[in-house]
């Protein structure tokens, strides 16, 4: 069956991890992904935190999945020259080079529209177009700074934190694929391509919206009731870190369960769900809080919350992370294990539904990889290996109609 975004051609002009997740997750629905790399380097992370020595290291692997590689150094007339052939033909380029460096290479958006109208450019920078901070480059955790992820995230005794999770890379990467496929449905209407482009920092504050929510309530009331802070505690005008606190209505926290001791992961999420309360007090076996009005309204409950948490603990000491979620799932409350990345790996059910893969590479043998999150009824997405630096470098020129001997004289100058 053909894919989605079969016929769809991408020069993937992107590099370390933003825009190569983005461009992987477009090959994985069909797109035709060339990954446009400087010729005996590549991609920086096809050698960085390598694992095993002279192969491709994971951290490129992992992001750079259905893709086909092609090395240009598109510095020289003969490179610029292929570039500009491949822009005549594609559908669609994407980028995450530092500020200006598209321009300074000669390809500016007035150029590229010149050689093909069509083209969608889409790129990723630290900053968007205009802010104070435009000429800067960044990286995750800058980015997670910078648009309001580190201020919210750990405890209020300790530091701004950065998340494990690609706050600032992978997630701008979607946010890129999500314009880059919009832009796509409006040129079929208007046969235009256009520029798209997502910052870090915006990417990473549209998922921080629901901290601006509080800064607002924060603002209006003095304090903010979800929080550890309250109402023991103090609030400043400023949202504070709330620790494991659940960011929504629901009051949450991490609990500890049998074994905390010795092993870092033996917790559970527990939340408090308004309308579980009941099903909450039978599982944990205090069933007089049922009808206590000191415990049946989320209100009376919050000033001892830090009590009742202490109480599901003591219930936990004598059951795995796993034992608990087993009893609790049968009372319908909102859950889960800590999963360490080991237990993940081996978990059936992200290998069966195809969320986690194993996949082959020529030179590592079999790896695994994140797959697809976004599943559909019509297709399965099928994940193959990473491709080798410049792999396809000559089908790719072949393709644009240049001889075999051209091909040999582009080798020899280091063009390609
Ligand atoms: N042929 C010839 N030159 C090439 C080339 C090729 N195939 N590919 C890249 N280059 C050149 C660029 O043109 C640029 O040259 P100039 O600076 O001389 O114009 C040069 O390589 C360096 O590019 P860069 O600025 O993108 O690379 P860097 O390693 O200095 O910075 C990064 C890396 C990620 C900080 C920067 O690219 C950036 O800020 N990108 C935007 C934000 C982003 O995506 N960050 C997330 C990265 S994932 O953590």
């Amino acid at each position: 069956m053909s894919k989605p975004l079969e016929g769809i051609k991408i020069i993937d002009f992107t590099h370390v991890q933003a825009g190569p997740a983005c461009t992987q997750l477009l090959a994985w629905f069909g797109a035709d992904v060339i990954k446009v790399e400087r010729p005996g380097s590549g991609d920086v992370t096809r050698s960085q935190l390598r694992d095993i020595s002279n192969a491709d290291a994971l951290y490129f692997t992992m992001l750079n999945s259905n893709k086909r590689s092609l090395t240009l150094d598109t510095k020289t007339p003969q490179g610029k020259e292929v570039l500009e052939k491949l822009i005549k033909e594609s559908d669609v380029m994407v980028e995450n080079f530092g500020p200006g460096a598209l321009d300074r290479m000669g390809f500016t958006w007035e150029r590229i529209k010149e050689l093909n109208p069509g083209m969608i450019v889409a790129s990723v920078k630290g900053f968007s177009e205009g802010h104070h901070y435009e000429d800067l480059k960044v990286y995750e955790n800058v980015a997670q700074c910078a648009g309001g992820a580190a201020s919210t995230s750990g405890f209020w005794d300790g530091p701004p934190t950065v998340s494990g999770a690609a706050l600032g890379d992978s997630n701008t990467g979607m946010h890129l694929a999500i314009g880059i496929l919009t832009a796509l449905h409006q040129r079929n209407k208007t046969g235009k391509g256009q520029k798209v482009a997502v910052s870090m920092q915006d990417a990473v504050l549209n998922l921080c919206r629901v901290k601006l929510r509080d800064q607002q309530r924060l603002d209006r009331v003095g304090y903010l009731e979800e929080y550890p802070q309250y109402p023991h505690g103090k609030f400043t005008d400023v949202v504070p870190r709330g620790g494991n606190a659940g960011g929504g209505g629901q009051p949450g926290w991490v609990l500890k369960c049998k074994g905390w001791e010795t092993d870092p992961n033996a917790y559970i999420y527990f939340t408090i769900q308004g309308h579980a309360w009941p099903p909450i007090c039978k599982a944990i076996g205090k069933p007089e809080w049922i009808n206590d009005p000191a415990y049946t309204t989320a209100q009376a409950r919050q000033d001892k919350i830090f009590d009742i948490f202490a109480t599901i603990e003591d219930w936990l000491k004598d059951k795995t992370k796993f034992e608990a979620v087993d009893i609790l799932r049968k009372f319908d409350i909102p859950c889960a294990p800590v999963l360490s990345m080991k237990e993940l790996a081996n978990d059936p059910s992200l290998r069966a539904s195809g969320s986690i893969v194993e996949v082959d590479h020529k030179e590592r043998g079999k790896y695994l990889t994140v797959g697809s999150p976004i599943k559909f009824s019509d297709m399965t997405v099928e994940i193959t290996g990473s491709p080798l630096l410049g792999e396809h470098t000559d089908e790719v020129l072949e393709s644009l109609g240049y001889t075999p001997e051209q091909i040999t004289e582009m080798h020899a100058s280091r063009a390609v």
